[in-house]
């Protein structure tokens, strides 16, 4: 499982859910004002916002 965003932004939210869950998350660091991040984050998340989680086939 992955998270996609930067910890001390909004992201926060779904890692202190994931760590009360103790459930084991990667976290990739996506700068919002990057261009090359935010075209890496549009191939996986066509929304293209973040934080986005990866599990398996599933994005949310
Ligand atoms: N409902 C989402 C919104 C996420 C969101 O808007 N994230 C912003 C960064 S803080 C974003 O991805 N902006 C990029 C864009 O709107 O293109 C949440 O609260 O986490």
């Amino acid at each position: 499982m992955t998270l996609y965003g930067v910890p001390p932004t909004r992201a926060i939210r779904p890692i202190w859910l994931l760590n009360e869950l103790d459930l084991v998350c990667r976290i990739e660091n996506i700068l919002p004002f990057d261009a090359e991040s935010v075209r890496a984050v549009k191939a996986l998340n066509p929304i293209g916002k973040i934080p986005y989680l990866v599990d398996g086939n599933l994005t949310i």
